[in-house]
């Protein structure tokens, strides 16, 4: 199987052939960091290219982000012996009191499968949880809310990093349907994201990628 193949299953949403595709590539000894960048993050790249196009919708996008998981899960056990760096350190969270999750798992994946090390605190998380992942070393902060009564759960966990001494040394990206940028800045985030492939856009650029 050549990464080629992997790549197209990828973006084809075929999880078995992915996982398939990947075992075949390690067991006729392509790096495991090749089958990472070439095919898994290479195809997601595509997909939020064509989904930015409006080519792909978050069906696809989500069978796609499942298939890539299922590769990158065989191959993390041989990614941490590789050379491979980690792009940064983002913590991710559905805020306190809203259970709505698949957004924000559509980011959590689409950021993995561009290659950072992503801690996803769930959902339901309060502005406790996003201090103790910022201590703990996440280097970007990502709230999702799906709600409009929970929205101000983003302020109260801005404020809370603040009062945490932590503000200036973590990025915070905020998204879901009813947040804008005109939100985003009056609360004081680094960025808002409309949609999961800018998300990982935006991600770069906050840490200077
Ligand atoms: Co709820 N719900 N829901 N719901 N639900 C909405 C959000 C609602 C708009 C439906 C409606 O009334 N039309 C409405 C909110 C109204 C409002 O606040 N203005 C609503 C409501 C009212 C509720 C309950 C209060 C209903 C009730 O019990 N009376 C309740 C609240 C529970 C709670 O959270 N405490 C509730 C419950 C639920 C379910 C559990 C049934 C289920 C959630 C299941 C789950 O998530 N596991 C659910 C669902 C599925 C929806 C809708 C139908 C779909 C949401 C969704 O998954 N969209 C939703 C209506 C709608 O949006 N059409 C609705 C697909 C997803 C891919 O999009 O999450 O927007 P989205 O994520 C996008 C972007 O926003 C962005 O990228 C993603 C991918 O492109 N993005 C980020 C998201 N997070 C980001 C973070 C980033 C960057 C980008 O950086 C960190």
């Amino acid at each position: 199987m050549e990464l080629k193949d992997i790549y197209e299953n990828v973006i084809n949403g075929q999880a078995p052939a992915v996982e398939a595709g990947v075992k075949a590539a390690l067991a006729s000894g392509v790096a495991a960091d090749a089958i990472l960048n070439q095919a898994l993050i290479a195809a997601m790249d595509e997909v939020g290219r064509r989904f930015e196009e409006g080519d792909f919708f978050v069906p696809e996008m989500l069978i796609a982000a499942r298939a890539m998981q299922a590769g990158l899960n065989h191959l993390k056990p041989y990614l941490a012996e590789s050379s491979i760096k980690s792009a940064g350190k983002v913590a991710i969270g559905t805020v306190k009191g809203d259970l709505h999750d698949i957004g924000k798992n559509l980011v959590a994946m689409m950021l993995e499968g561009a290659g950072f090390e992503v801690k996803d605190l769930g959902v339901d998380v309060s502005p406790e949880a996003f201090v103790k992942a910022a201590q703990e070393g996440a280097q970007v902060v990502g709230m999702s809310a799906l709600l409009t009564t929970t929205m101000s759960n983003m302020e109260k966990t801005i404020q809370a990093l603040k009062d945490a001494g932590l503000r200036e040394s973590v990025k915070v990206i905020i998204g879901g349907a009813p947040v804008t940028q005109d939100y985003a800045n009056r609360i004081g985030a680094d960025a808002f994201a409309p949609d999961a492939s800018s998300a990982t856009r935006t991600v770069r650029q906050l840490l200077g990628n």
